[in-house]
């Protein structure tokens, strides 16, 4: 049979072709032989990420394809297209969008299994190997080659780069004094990493695949949203020590996918969105009785207030309206804003009495996960970009009224300010226009600039220093790069290359809930 040529042919999953006769036994074979030492035996991950049709979802089947054959840049994968053969590279793809047999198990002896501790938290020095703000820190996300770049976020010289899990997701979390930092890999696995050292603290898998994660305020705890299996996980920070599995289901025994978790600090809690029960699960942590353990020199600068009977770790249950599957909260975490996929338009729901308070008149897609807001003269608005349509929504937060729409040149995917900064920024991520950026005037509520940092490059994402200053963005290509601007006269500093740089996270922002910033 004719070997894989790298322009493939594109991969039918349901036609009968010769290339598809082989049984499925013998592609469970076949994967076994050539797959399970990396991917696992029952496709679960290994060195190699898990291979379930949930983990795939962003992977077309031709491009499966493509990965089998050819492997992928920067990765130790073999390019099989040299071994099998057209016929076998197809099979295997598509017996990989196949549901396991049995549904696979992730459960606390799973999740100890994983465990690993290789500098306790503690053990190492307490001064930085480097010489930088420890607050003014910037980790880049690179997930073109799964690394991650830590800058100095007054000179933005890169002070290390290293290697990360395969495809992180969402934002890392950071311990308040800024010293740890916690990633999420959508296969499940978070990171503990010790800025100041430079070195991995524990590592452990709380689930196949998981949502994101969140840390409370004062640095305690990190908790796992999952979509597989459908639960939450509850971690000491220190060594990521479980402490316990949250099953997710209702009354009635249905069980649901977790949207997100994010730690919501003035009520002391962490608060999940379900994405199959109109629930959202709002689980505290126990209030401060000494300064966060963390080693540093802070304590949580946020202080939770909340009515100190409400027992930690107790799941309360909030009935909503509709299936939540992106959210955002209002500074003061007293409303969830949120929408599903489907639906027509979001609402708010005060997170105390449970009670829906509005309706959010906003179709396409709403991405209320990246929803920001500031102060416009004397009201406080939010902002969103629309997944499916090309238009900024701002919305006031008292009335809850749209009071603009802006019409941008394509759908956004990340919106960012920092409250120093008279602008807002928003990228174009999809269509023909994605190598341009947005500069909304936080006043006026116009574009008044347009960018494009480098033509036909996908350009976004936008994360300020800590003082508002200037601003990181990316140019979101495997040759691609981080691009510093001045954040007043918008004018270009320093370009970093990078391999396609996704999220920008700074310390300062990130541990003090900057109005500006995603969680
Ligand atoms: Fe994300 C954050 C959900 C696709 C890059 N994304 C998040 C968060 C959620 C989410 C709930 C907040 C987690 C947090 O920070 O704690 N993302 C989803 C989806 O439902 C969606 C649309 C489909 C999916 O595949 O799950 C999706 N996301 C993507 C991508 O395709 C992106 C562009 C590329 C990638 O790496 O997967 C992507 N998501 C990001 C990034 C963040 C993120 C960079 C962190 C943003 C931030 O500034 O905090």
């Amino acid at each position: 049979m004719k070997r894989l040529c790298h322009a493939l042919a594109p991969l039918v999953l349901m036609a009968a072709s010769p290339a598809l006769a082989l049984g499925a036994d013998d592609t469970a074979e076949l994967y076994q032989t050539h797959c399970a030492s990396c991917h696992g035996e029952a496709r679960l991950g290994g060195i190699g990420p898990a291979l379930l049709p949930g983990n795939l979802s962003r992977l077309k089947p031709d491009a499966a394809v493509d990965v089998i054959a050819n492997s992928r840049p920067a990765s130790q994968m073999p390019a099989f297209g040299e071994t099998l053969d057209e016929g076998d590279i197809e099979a295997l793809a598509r017996w990989l969008y196949r549901p396991p047999e049995t549904e696979p198990r992730w459960g606390e002896a799973e999740i100890g299994e994983s465990h690993r501790v290789f500098h306790p938290d503690g053990s190492l020095p307490d001064t930085p190997l480097f010489d930088a703000d420890p607050l003014n820190l910037f980790i880049v996300v690179e997930t073109g080659d799964h690394h991650a770049s830590l800058l100095d976020g007054d000179s933005f010289e890169r002070i290390h780069r290293f290697e990360t899990r395969y495809a992180l997701h969402g934002g890392p979390k950071y311990t308040p004094d800024g010293r740890y930092v916690f990633f999420g890999s959508r296969d499940g696995w978070i990171t503990k990493y010790d800025l100041y050292n430079l070195e991995v603290v524990a590592e452990v898998r709380a689930g196949i695949n998981m949502r994101n994660i969140a840390v409370s305020a004062d640095g305690r705890y990190v908790m796992a949203a999952n979509y597989l299996p459908h639960s939450l996980a509850l971690f000491d920070a220190h060594n990521l020590d479980l402490m316990k599995v949250y099953p997710v289901e209702n009354a009635a025994g249905e069980s649901s996918r977790v949207s997100a978790v994010y730690a919501a600090p003035p009520r002391g809690s962490f608060i999940a969105a379900l994405k199959d029960i109109k629930e959202v699960w709002e689980i505290p942590w126990p209030l401060p009785t000494e300064p966060v353990v963390s080693t540093g020199h802070m304590k949580t600068p946020l202080a939770p207030s909340r009515d100190p009977s409400r027992e930690s770790f107790k799941v309360r249950r909030i009935a909503v309206p509709d299936y939540l599957d992106d959210f955002f909260f209002d500074p003061g975490y007293e409303h969830v804003i949120g929408a599903s996929r489907g639906g027509q338009g979001g609402m708010v729901v005060n997170l105390d009495s449970g009670e829906k308070v509005a309706d959010l008149p906003l179709e396409g897609m709403p991405h209320l996960g990246s929803g920001i807001t500031w102060k416009q003269g004397g009201r406080r608005v939010m902002a969103l970009p629309h997944l499916s349509r090309a238009e900024v929504s701002i919305i006031d937060m008292e009335s809850w009224e749209r009071i603009k729409t802006l019409e941008t040149d394509g759908p956004g995917f990340f919106m960012r300010s920092h409250e120093n900064s008279p602008y807002a920024w928003v990228d174009v991520f999809f269509g023909p226009n994605r190598d341009r950026v947005h500069v909304i005037d936080k006043q006026s509520l116009e574009i008044v600039e347009t960018l494009t940092p480098e033509p036909g490059k996908t350009a976004a994402h936008v994360e300020f220093d800590r003082d508002g200053k200037k601003l990181l963005l990316s140019i979101w290509e495997d040759d691609g790069a981080v691009i510093v601007y001045d954040g007043d006269s918008l004018e270009e500093l320093r370009r970093i290359p990078m391999s396609k740089p996704s999220g920008k996270y700074n310390v300062w922002n990130k541990t003090r809930y900057e109005e500006g910033t995603s969680h």
